[in-house]
Parts: C-alpha cells; sequence; structure tokens
C-alpha cells in the first residue's frame, strides 16, 4: 500500500509531551518521526487541521486468531463450572479449522478494526506456527509472514512476538495433544527468530521474543533463549511473558519450586525494561513492589481477564509504587482502548467501593492518568518510540472529533475523562509513522 505522508498536521488542541496545548503545528519528517512541535502557530494554507490530536495507543498484547471465535465461547456447558481452563479447550478446538489464509485474513480485519479504535501498534503474541497436524509448514515461519502481511497492508506498527512453548506445565510436562501446533525444540525456535530478523527490520515492524509462560517453558530453555539474544542481534528487543494469571497457576508454580510466578521470575531473571508481564493478576505485595520497581510493563487486558475469570490486577498499589502498564485487547472480545481503561478503573471501583482509585500525584484525573500510563507503557512494551507528541518520536497520532455536544463545552483533562468514561471517541484520521491509514473514518481496505 502507498500511504499518503502528510508533511504536517494541525491540532486545534493536542495534548503534547508538554501537556494540554492549542493551535498545535506538528511537522513530521520522511522516516516518519515528528520533527518538531509548536503550539500556537497559524496553520500554514492547505493544512490538514483537526479538533483534537493524541499520541496513539499500543496494543500489548494480541492473539490474532481469537478474533475469529468472539462470541462462541459465551454459552455454559450448563453446570456452572465453566472457566479459564474449559475455555482454553475450547479454544484449543477452534484452532483446529485455521489455515494460513483465515489467519491472515482474520488478522486484516483485526488490525483494521484495531486503528480505527485507536491502537496504532499491536504486540501480535504469536503462538500456532504449524499445520493442523503439527508439522511444520514448507517454510517454519509461514505463519508469522502471513500476520507481517497484514500488518504491512494495514498499516499498523507490528511488534512480532514469535511464542516459544514446549510443555503443558510447569516442571517441562509434555505438551498435550490440543497443543501440538505451538510447539518447538529451542533450537527449532531460535532459527525461527533468526529467520524473522530481517522481515522484521521493516521501518513498522519490530521483533521480539514470547516464551509463552512459565508453564509452558522450562527454565533451562527460558535462559537459553534469554542467551541467546544478543547473538541475534536484538540484546534490547522486547520480551513478553504470560504470567500468574490464575490461581491455579500460582498454586501449580508453588507446588513446583516453593514460589510464585512472578517471584520466581524476579529471583532467577534481570527483568527490566524490555519485559512485558502479561496480566501479572495474582501478585502478593512484595511482588507488586518488586515488579513496579523493575521498571518492566504489566500488560494488562482488563476486558479479556474478566470475561475469562481471571482475577483482579491490584492496579491501585502497583500504581502507587510508580509501576508501569499497557493496554492488550488478548482475546479479542473487545478492540478499544478506551473500554480497556474504563474496565481497569472500574473493577477497582466495584471491589474496593470507592472512587477515583486510579490516578498519579499531581494528576487527579483519572481519564489522564489512565491515557497517559497506557500510551508510554504500550510504546516501551512494544520497543518503539512512539506514545508521546514530540520531537523525534514517531509520528503515531490519532486525530478526534470534538463536534459531539457532550465534548464541545469539555477542556483538557475532562476530554479525557469524557472519552474514557462516557463516549467512544470518534476517531476521524489515525497516523502510524506519519502514514495517514484511517482517513475520515474509514481504512482503504474496507468495502
Ligand atoms: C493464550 N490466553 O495463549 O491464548 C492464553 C491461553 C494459556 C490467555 N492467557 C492459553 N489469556 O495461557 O495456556
Ligand atoms: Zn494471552
Amino acid at each position: 500500500m502507498q500511504w499518503e505522508r502528510p508533511q504536517a498536521l494541525f491540532g486545534r488542541k493536542a495534548l503534547t509531551a508538554e501537556g494540554w496545548q492549542e493551535d498545535v503545528l506538528v511537522t513530521l519528517n520522511a522516516s516518519g518521526s515528528i520533527d518538531a512541535v509548536t503550539p500556537g502557530a497559524v496553520a500554514p494554507a492547505g493544512i490538514q487541521q483537526f479538533d483534537l490530536l493524541l499520541p496513539g495507543i499500543n496494543n500489548v498484547h494480541s492473539h490474532v486468531f481469537q478474533r475469529a471465535m468472539v462470541g462462541l465461547t459465551e454459552t455454559t456447558s450448563g453446570e456452572g463450572k465453566d472457566n479459564f481452563w474449559s475455555w482454553r479447550e475450547v479454544m484449543y478446538a477452534f484452532t483446529r479449522s485455521l489455515t494460513p489464509e483465515s489467519i491472515e485474513a482474520t488478522a486484516r480485519a483485526l488490525y483494521i478494526d484495531l486503528l480505527k479504535n485507536g491502537y496504532t501498534g499491536v504486540g501480535e503474541f504469536h503462538y500456532i506456527h504449524h499445520d493442523g497436524n503439527g508439522a511444520p509448514y514448507a517454510d517454519p515461519a509461514e505463519l508469522s509472514h502471513r500476520i507481517i502481511a497484514a500488518a504491512q497492508d494495514t498499516g499498523i506498527h507490528l511488534t512480532h512476538l514469535p511464542v516459544m512453548y514446549e510443555s503443558s506445565n510447569f516442571g517441562g510436562a509434555p505438551a498435550h495433544a490440543g497443543q501440538q501446533r505451538f510447539v518447538h525444540s529451542v533450537d527449532g525456535y531460535l532459527k525461527l527468530v533468526e529467520s524473522l530478523v530481517k522481515p522484521c527490520g521493516d521501518a513498522t515492524i519490530t521483533l521480539g521474543v514470547a516464551p509463552h509462560s512459565l508453564r509452558a517453558v522450562t527454565p533451562e530453555s527460558l535462559a537459553t533463549i534469554l542467551q541467546a539474544l544478543p547473538g541475534l542481534g536484538l540484546a534490547d528487543c522486547p520480551v513478553h511473558m504470560h504470567i500468574a494469571e490464575q490461581v491455579k497457576e500460582v498454586e501449580d508454580c508453588l507446588a513446583w519450586s516453593g514460589q510464585r510466578p512472578v517471584e520466581w521470575l524476579l529471583q532467577h531473571h534481570e527483568v527490566d525494561a524490555r519485559w512485558c508481564l502479561v496480566h501479572a493478576t495474582h501478585l502478593e505485595a512484595d511482588e507488586c513492589t518488586a515488579l513496579a520497581a523493575s521498571n518492566a510493563v504489566a500488560g494488562l487486558c482488563p476486558t479479556t481477564e474478566a470475561n475469562l475469570g481471571d482475577g483482579i490486577f491490584p492496579a491501585e498499589e502497583y500504581l502507587q509504587h510508580g509501576g508501569r502498564f499497557g493496554v492488550g485487547t488478548d482475546s479479542q472480545v473487545c478492540v478499544s482502548p478506551w473500554q480497556e481503561l474504563r474496565q481497569l478503573e472500574y473493577v477497582q471501583r466495584l471491589i474496593k467501593r470507592k472512587r477515583n482509585v486510579l490516578f498519579e500525584a499531581g494528576k487527579p484525573s483519572v481519564g489522564r492518568t489512565l491515557f497517559d500510563r497506557a500510551t508510554l507503557g504500550g510504546a516501551q512494551a512494544l520497543g518503539v518510540r512512539s506514545g508521546k507528541i514530540a520531537a523525534q518520536h514517531r509520528a503515531d497520532l490519532l486525530a478526534i472529533s470534538l463536534e459531539h455536544p457532550l465534548l464541545v463545552q469539555r477542556q483538557e483533562d475532562a476530554i479525557l475523562d469524557t472519552l474514557i468514561f462516557a463516549l467512544e471517541p470518534t476517531i476521524t484520521d489515525v497516523f502510524v509513522a506519519g502514514q495517514h491509514v484511517i482517513k475520515d473514518g474509514h481504512h482503504p481496505l474496507e468495502k
């Protein structure tokens, strides 16, 4: 796709790295970064003007194929015992029918939906690698290439996270029949990653790694993969892992190691700003503090965590300790970052029976706190210099209409509070690395 690349944009309002500003001229360079941000500017003739410019949001956790099964797992077996693990069996059965073509088609449709809702990047936690019999495709990276093609065609930024999967539980229990499409040896996995270094060198594609979970990867394999990264030129790449999502998972980890999953990981590896710990739902107070201090990003997926009955992340305590987070669409039951942020706050209100829980010092607006944290944490987790309207940052931008009667009177942070808690924003235009991918609310690949 040949995208239009404007040389400058003008926002009557914009949330820049300096805060709320008016009449902001954002100039872009040919490599897709912001050159300069000038408030109080006069719009040059012929430039496109928008009501409001916001930084784009990066979706830190996506399993693309699960988009095709939304709405198909909300029927009970009738015994009142449906849970995460029974959902997972349904999901495994669903994966049997997936083909390279269907996965690519699902990815295109999903990525367009993500862009239209304000996600400018996606962290694709990609774990179906093999054919329906568990045999590698002629090109073992076939399905990675399908995902990459969908991202390139739709214009979304992709942080591709090929997943290492080998076991069905802690202690290296063998993978089940339903997991055969995911499984690699460490050697096979590292070859896959190596083969993706070049295809992911593009300006809008980043490569990272994803050991699926401490359940699915042995300590030896995890250590080998992490040690191999510098040799692949990936010393600083994003490292994503599911962790402590379910109570049973915590119990199994305790039985195996005497430690809880986050406790184990923090003790055995140098978890730093490269890492995104997905869910990290079940944390003791000291794990919460230590995770916040590690500078890793917690990859929160509030609508999926609710849908799957995971539990509640201790967001208030985590934020009080300066913890970083991003939001992800995970099982794809919801593709709106605004709803993820609302759900994150509402769950805290319900369990704490109070209001306005998630805020940071000097930032009393909950909407502003949530938005700032999710944009910064999302960019960090995806390994992109994005998430801020500032010079030298990627031009990942959302243009939002303020025509709705409720928004006409709103100023500054109250705009974000209204968009997150009361309205779905009308996103008219989206730019990814300066490319104009959504125009007047539409993507060119939509019918
Ligand atoms: C996944 N999803 O990889 O799709 C997982 C389920 C698992 C979430 N954890 C499989 N939400 O964790 O074993
Ligand atoms: Zn997941």
